[in-house]
């Protein structure tokens, strides 16, 4: 359990279907594993007066972040669909934060910024602004996948300024190369993030 206060925000990345359930379109191994933890850390959270922020990888039918569509991952959370909705045991808050990435047909890893698969140009979502406006000064994330999301979330945060924890029983990675997961951790930590 991380501790919570009201200049923190958790940072709930992307607990979906089809990355959280087994039978999920881009199931992350374990995935269904960090529910509770996930859950138990919403909790603390909301407790303490923490901004609650929930993602969602939420693309259209068609997107260059498909394999059929040159991109390299199976068709996922699609907007509206079972595979996008958060999966049925996570703790949702009704006064969260919520973040949909992706929704133009970017590449959206990060809660703070899509990228253009094209041209790599990058957008923010906006969700700096709302954190700063809150007073919020330390970021908490948690959730799917390690490798991506996770990763690219918190590195963003760090370079945002904000003071970043990462933790590691609310993680899971992908892993489409052996070893992904413990890359992006070393990765994170190099850059800033604790690791808790
Ligand atoms: C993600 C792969 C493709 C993630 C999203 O949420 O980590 N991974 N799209
Ligand atoms: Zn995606």
């Amino acid at each position: 359990m991380s501790t919570y206060d009201p200049a923190t925000a958790l940072v709930v990345v992307d607990v979906q279907n089809d990355f959280a359930d087994p039978k999920g379109a881009l199931s992350v191994p374990g995935g269904d594993e960090i529910i509770d933890v996930v859950d138990a850390e919403i909790a603390a959270a909301a407790d303490a007066g923490a901004t609650i922020v929930y993602t969602q990888d939420w693309h259209p039918p068609s997107t260059p972040h498909f394999e059929k569509d040159g991109g390299i991952w199976p068709v996922h959370c699609v907007a509206d669909t079972w595979g996008a909705e958060f999966h049925p045991r996570l703790d949702v808050r009704d006064d969260g934060v919520f973040v949909k990435k992706g929704t133009g047909g970017e590449d959206g890893y990060s809660a703070f910024t899509v990228r253009d698969p094209v041209t790599g140009e990058t957008t923010p979502t906006g969700l700096t602004e709302v954190l700063e406006g809150r007073g919020v000064r330390r970021v908490v994330v948690v959730g799917l996948a390690t490798d991506y999301c996770v990763k690219e979330t918190a590195l963003d945060a760090v370079r945002e300024g904000f003071d970043t924890v990462v933790l590691a029983d609310g993680i899971r990675a992908v892993n489409l190369r052996p070893g992904d997961g413990a890359r992006a951790v070393y990765e994170l930590c190099r850059a800033g993030v604790v690791i808790e």
